[in-house]
């Protein structure tokens, strides 16, 4: 196992030696050591394991280290029996109440104790027959909170992250592609229209559906690979499956003259389907899974499209051709102007869509090799996994032109915020690695700066002026339960600070887990609009803050958008790929973001708005 991975499995063992009520000492003993770990070069890392010099370490006991050392020979955590047996010991109901928002190791200990409370299900019921409110330190508040996070938790647990559904789809739509009863293969639904979260996966399969036996082999195929649970429906041309993360999977399987029509379909929207619909009608067509065909004339369209009477279409862009339009992206495929957008593109010229009264076309959609950079990034200086040097050298090996820096500031002291010395320092050590010509790229000094509970920024305008920063992040990482009035005042304050170069996490969701903070999105977008503020798309997975529900209408309106990972190592780096798919949602086009600009292009940005 890796640096990194192991520092993940001492912080569930010191997780889970807290609910077992282990002594403080002890726990902490295992969160720290996670901690150095973390912060510590890989190289330093391995070359200490390899000469048995770890122990040297200040915090690193001789149980901590026998430990790692197993976890480093093993490949997965079970490798070390200390571990197995912890976890083995704990229901996994419990485990489950970890998940629970506002219920920590100390609590869950109490409940169980307490209230004999081992899984969600009975906690939720301890709940609503008021037991848990009469707990010490819990309280009628804390009930409610319980309940309401247990009923996210429900609502969240029915979905899945697109980055971990897309992990499980690939290798699927790989071994599809791979069997020779298979002509054609895709992953359709929310998964392909790069929705943030995903409900099921979809697969859509042409072969050749007569021969004896293609058929089956294919279903087979599905039914029985790795990993599935649980198989929920069998049909002659259909399949669903359960994976052990809960996720599911429909497969279907169609002629290759129905595929086009099958994969247009079941890629949806639902909604976007509607209108489709709509529009065929309006042309005396009837448009379906099975095919185009005629409306008039005796029969279900299924039984016309069996009879031949369907147009043909190899590709959906031949599909979109029948009814008059271009070939729309299925991350554009909400109901939310691309149908219009479009048919209009089919009979507009160029000149026509340059012109005076221009109308709105499909977007030119930003590309993942647009990106030259990024530039809201962390280094061990702060919270970060990797150093300076490391996060260069990692985004210069993905052939950027810059990067930027941009570690916590003092107010995030959970996580080691930089004072204006620690700060000053940073900036020194990045004009040096510029000066030096050794970076292979240009870095930018900049900051993630906490927007204080009240708006101010968490250096003072002195500090500004003599750190000569090359750009300021703003970010809210505290007080975010102010109602919707005091933060959105306290946002757009910090918006109208000079120094501000572009907003972080505009509503601090994490998908599936918390609820953004409760802010006027429209006040906050105008507030940027004005000011000349970057609003950052967050690429991280579980962000992919601002939604991209939102950035149509921003963008039209100016405002500009910058595609940030949030990095907090150097794999973190690749999550702008992330980033992209949902500013392609959002109809962005390259211009509209700034990391799609030259060096130049970018100083050029930052000196404007100083
Ligand atoms: P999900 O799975 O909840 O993340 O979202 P989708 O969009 O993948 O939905 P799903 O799996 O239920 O169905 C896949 C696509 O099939 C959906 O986007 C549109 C199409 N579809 C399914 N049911 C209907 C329906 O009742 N009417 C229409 N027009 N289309 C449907
Ligand atoms: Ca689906
Ligand atoms: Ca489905
Ligand atoms: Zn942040």
């Amino acid at each position: 196992m890796t640096k990194n991975e192991i520092a993940a499995v001492l912080e569930e063992i010191g997780l889970l030696l807290e609910l077992e009520g282990e002594n403080p000492f002890k726990t902490r003993a295992y969160q720290n050591g996670a901690r150095a770990l973390e912060a510590m070069e890989g190289d330093e890392f391995s070359a200490r394991v390899a000469a048995g010099t770890l122990g040297e370490l200040k915090g690193f006991g001789e149980a901590l280290v026998d430990k790692i050392t197993k976890l480093h020979a093993a490949s997965e955590p079970a490798g070390l029996e200390f571990y197995a047996k912890l976890r083995a010991r704990i229901p996994d109901g419990v485990i489950a109440l970890l998940e629970v928002p506002g219920l920590g190791p100390k609590k869950i200990k109490a409940l169980r104790e307490q209230l004999g409370v081992e899984s969600p299900e009975q906690l939720e019921a301890a709940c609503k027959a008021g037991r848990v409110a009469g707990l010490a330190g819990f309280g009628e508040k804390t009930q409610a909170k319980l309940l309401e996070g247990l009923a996210n938790r429900a609502a969240y647990g029915k979905r899945h992250l697109w980055w971990d559904a897309a992990a499980v789809a690939g290798p699927i739509v790989a071994g599809l592609r791979a069997l020779p009863q298979v002509r054609r293969a895709e992953a359709a639904g929310s998964l392909r229209r790069g929705v943030e979260t995903v409900g099921d996966l979809d697969f859509i399969v042409a072969a050749d559906v007569g021969e004896a036996g293609a058929v089956t082999a294919i279903t087979e195929w599905f039914c029985t690979q790795a990993g599935v649970k649980e198989v929920t429906a069998r049909g002659e041309t259909k399949a669903s499956v359960r994976f052990a993360s809960g996720l599911q999977a429909d497969l279907r399987i169609v002629p290759e003259e129905q595929f086009a029509f099958a994969l247009h379909h079941f890629t949806g929207s639902k909604d976007h389907n509607v209108a489709m619909r709509q529009r065929a009608l309006a042309r005396g067509l009837s448009l379906s899974e099975w095919g185009l065909v005629p409306e008039a004339g005796e029969g279900t369209a299924k039984e016309k499209a069996e009879r031949g009477l369907s147009l043909r279409a190899e590709t959906e862009a031949e599909l979109f051709a029948h009814l008059g339009m271009d070939f729309v992206p299925p991350e554009l495929r909400e109901a939310m102007g691309e149908i219009e957008a479009a048919a209009l593109a089919r009979e507009t010229t160029k000149d026509q869509a340059r012109g005076p009264g221009a109308r709105a076309l499909l977007p030119r959609l930003i590309e993942p090799g647009d990106l030259r950079g990024a530039f809201h990034n962390h280094t061990t200086e702060s919270d970060g996994r990797n150093t300076l040097s490391e996060m260069v050298a990692a985004a210069s090996a993905l052939g950027w032109a810059y990067l930027g820096i941009a570690d916590h500031s003092k107010a995030s002291f959970q996580a080691r915020g930089l004072d204006e010395a620690r700060l000053a320092a940073q900036v020194a050590a990045v004009r040096k690695l510029n000066a030096s010509g050794q970076a292979g790229l240009r870095v930018f000094a900049g900051v993630e700066c906490d927007i204080l509970p009240d708006g101010r920024l968490d250096y003072d305008d002195a500090t500004f002026a003599a750190l000569g920063l090359d750009y300021v992040v703003v970010s809210v990482h505290s007080a975010m339960t102010q109602g919707e009035e005091e933060m959105t005042r306290r946002i757009i304050r910090a918006i109208e600070h000079p120094r501000a170069t572009m907003l972080g996490h505009a509503t601090g969701r994490i998908l599936l887990r918390r609820e953004g903070y409760k802010v006027d999105l429209a006040k906050v977008i105008d507030a940027a609009i004005a000011n000349r503020v970057i609003i950052e798309l967050n690429a991280h997975p579980n962000r992919l803050d601002l939604d991209w529900r939102w950035w149509r209408r921003a963008a039209e309106r100016g405002l500009m958008c910058a595609i940030n990972p949030d990095a907090h190592d150097a794999e973190g780096l690749a999550h702008v790929a992330e980033g992209v798919r949902v500013a392609r949602k959002g109809w962005l086009e390259p211009e509209q973001v700034l990391n799609t600009r030259d060096v130049a292009g970018v100083e050029r940005w930052f000196a404007e708005r100083r």
